[in-house]
């Protein structure tokens, strides 16, 4: 059993129709389907429903994150370590979401509600599966990641949110942050994939989002993405640059509404027995930038 990898994130947003020309022509997202007052997106190499939802509300802001985990039967047996830990938990049926079947949620303890699946409505990428293309049309708007690939969110208490990952989640620690007391100011955290980090919890205020990142296939692609937000006015948050942590190229960038978005490549593969990386906060800035070595009062205290 396990949490195999980011599904979709949820949030809302007090201009949806900002929001949807944004993350189409901007971020070169698929928009997959639109009601009333939601929109739904995905990359064009994601086989599921969508990986975005945005929904309207006056007030920017975090719905819900969902993992897919790795067998049908892991929803019994998360609800039961959930509720075991002292989260109540509660099932969303099949037919209430769009794209996928039965759910359980809960509030983890940084305050984020969470949500895990595994029934996710297939719909396929933009490829098909018959006689390929290996790349996507030339002429895609925007950005054009094929995936999404990480989130992080915020917590007052991370060593306690990080413990609720790891212990009752079964999330791997790949590396963290320690204050100089040997308290966790920031960790990483990995599911089933080889990726160092699927989710990250650094210290800020509970429920926050701090960002989620599209995963780009080469540095080059982060200096086109660099190239595309600059001529769309976009306001760049840090980089092009890289992570000490994780090591990963990266871009953020904030949209038009305030959220902070990331592009990400590189990292390192890990096995699940892999050990953990640590970096002293004196040395933290090298860790978030490696080639500023700077710690931006904005980039910390910035969320969503
Ligand atoms: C990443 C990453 C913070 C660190 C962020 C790191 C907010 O986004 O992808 O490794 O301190
Ligand atoms: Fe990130």
């Amino acid at each position: 059993m396990g949490i195999l990898r980011l599904a979709h994130i949820d949030v809302r947003t007090p201009d949806l129709d900002l929001s949807a020309a944004y993350y189409t022509e901007v971020m070169g997202l698929q928009q997959v389907m639109r009601t009333d007052d939601t929109v739904y997106f995905k990359c064009w190499d994601e086989e599921d429903h969508h990986s975005l939802r945005m929904r309207y509300n006056p007030r920017t802001g975090l719905d819900s994150f969902t993992f897919r985990v790795e067998s049908e039967d892991d929803l019994h047996d998360f609800e039961k370590r959930v509720e075991a830990y002292g989260c109540p938990t509660t099932r969303v049926s099949r037919g209430d979401a769009v794209g996928q079947g039965e759910s359980l949620r809960f509030e983890v303890p940084s305050g984020q509600i969470m949500e895990l699946v595994w029934d996710l409505e297939k719909t396929g990428n933009i490829l098909g599966k018959h006689n390929p293309s290996p790349v996507p049309p030339p002429d895609l708007a925007g950005i054009a990641p094929p995936r999404m690939d990480h989130m992080l969110v915020n917590a007052e208490e991370v060593a306690e949110a990080s413990r609720f990952f790891i212990d009752v989640l079964g999330m791997r620690l790949t590396e963290q942050v320690l204050d100089g007391n040997g308290h966790q100011l920031g960790v990483w955290l990995a599911g089933r994939t080889n990726s160092p980090h699927d989710i990250a919890i650094v210290n800020g205020p509970n429920g926050a989002l701090h960002h989620w990142a599209y995963w780009l296939d080469d540095w080059d692609h982060i200096r086109k993405a660099a190239d595309t937000l600059a001529y769309n006015g976009v306001q760049i948050d840090q980089g092009p640059t890289r992570h000490g942590v994780t090591r990963g190229n990266t871009i953020y960038f904030f949209d038009p509404l305030g959220i902070r978005n990331e592009v990400f490549t590189g990292g390192y593969w890990v096995d699940p027995d892999h050990e953990i990386i640590t970096w002293t906060e004196q040395e933290f800035g090298k860790g978030l930038f490696y080639y500023e070595n700077v710690i931006s009062q904005r980039f910390l205290r910035m969320h969503t």
